[in-house]
């Protein structure tokens, strides 16, 4: 049985429980309760603190876990990245008082800076050259320049709302973080093996997100054109339409380069073009 630890609340909860469920892991996690065995597959779910989530991997009480980059380097556990996961996409970012001037790092010298991540940003700090006193205070940073506790913050950002409504302006960014899938060392081969199963389908389930099926129709003298513009998994499928010289063309396009292609279709005479969504996609 390989066991997963999971943000008990709060923002990655829904996606890490969901990602499982699209992984068609039946997962009955009402009632608080602290953990639970999936109903058809041999995964058990511990639901936990995120900044919890590195210990119980490195002490092995816990095969994976699911938390931001920005825990799994704050914590600095011995917990290895085993995959990206797409999803609680989030900035760590130094910012100041918005009325303050800043040109670059030099003018964070000798300031204050309030932060959750005193490992992180130590570290940052160390490596710019730039000596300044980390303050770490465990929640609602954003306040503290206001009350005269920092000169600075350190602090995640998404839309960058909390920052404008405290006063505060970004002025350097020092981490992109997104929610991973971790690891401990030393799998036992039996769990291995079910790991290598959970990695198959969570590959299969994200590629599906980033992808879209396409159908249109085109006239044959087109073809060649739009078959180079939509290379599909190996090849588009081409199909003859009842009405003479007229085929349908049905292939994958990556979100990506998804409007660009349906440019290059309507500008090569596609015609009926739909866009589906993809459920999963095996390679
Ligand atoms: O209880 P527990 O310890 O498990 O949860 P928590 O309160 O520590 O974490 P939680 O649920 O807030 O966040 C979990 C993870 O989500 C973080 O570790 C990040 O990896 C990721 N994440 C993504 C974020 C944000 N976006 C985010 N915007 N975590 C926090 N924020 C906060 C930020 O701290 C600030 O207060 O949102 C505010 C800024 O948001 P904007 O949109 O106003 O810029
Ligand atoms: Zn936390």
């Amino acid at each position: 049985m390989l066991k997963i630890a999971v943000q008990k609340s709060g923002r990655l909860h829904d996606e890490s429980i969901g990602l499982l469920k699209e992984c068609g892991i039946r997962i009955n996690n009402g009632n608080g309760q602290l953990k639970t065995i999936a109903a058809n597959f041999p995964l058990e779910i511990y639901f936990l603190r995120d900044d919890d989530i590195p210990q119980y991997v490195e002490d092995g009480v816990a095969d994976l876990g699911i938390v931001g980059l920005n825990i799994l380097m704050e914590k600095n556990k011995k917990a290895a990245t085993i995959l990206p996961l797409s999803f609680g996409q989030c900035r760590l970012s130094i910012a100041i008082p918005k009325n303050k001037i800043f040109s670059d790092l030099k003018d964070l010298e000798g300031l204050k800076i309030a932060t959750s991540y005193p490992h992180i940003l130590n570290e940052y700090l160390k490596a710019q050259k730039i000596k300044a006193e980390v303050h770490e205070i465990s929640g609602s940073v954003e306040i503290a320049p206001g009350i005269g506790l920092a000169d600075a913050i350190c602090d995640l950002v998404s839309s960058g709302s909390t920052l404008f409504s405290n006063g505060l302006k970004e002025v350097q960014t020092i981490l992109q973080s997104e929610a991973l899938l971790i690891g401990g060392e030393n799998l036992i081969p039996e769990n291995q093996i079910i790991l290598d199963k959970l990695l198959l389908r969570i590959k299969a389930v994200l590629k599906a997100k980033n992808n879209k099926y396409i159908m249109l129709n085109a006239p044959d003298h087109r073809l060649k054109a739009i078959a180079d513009v939509l290379p599909g998994m190996k090849s588009p499928t081409i199909v003859p339409l009842a009405e003479q010289g007229w085929s349908s063309v049905q292939s994958v396009v990556n979100e990506e380069v998804f409007w660009d292609v349906i440019e290059k279709l309507k500008a090569l005479d596609a015609e009926g073009i739909l866009v589906i969504p993809i459920e999963k996609m095996i390679l």
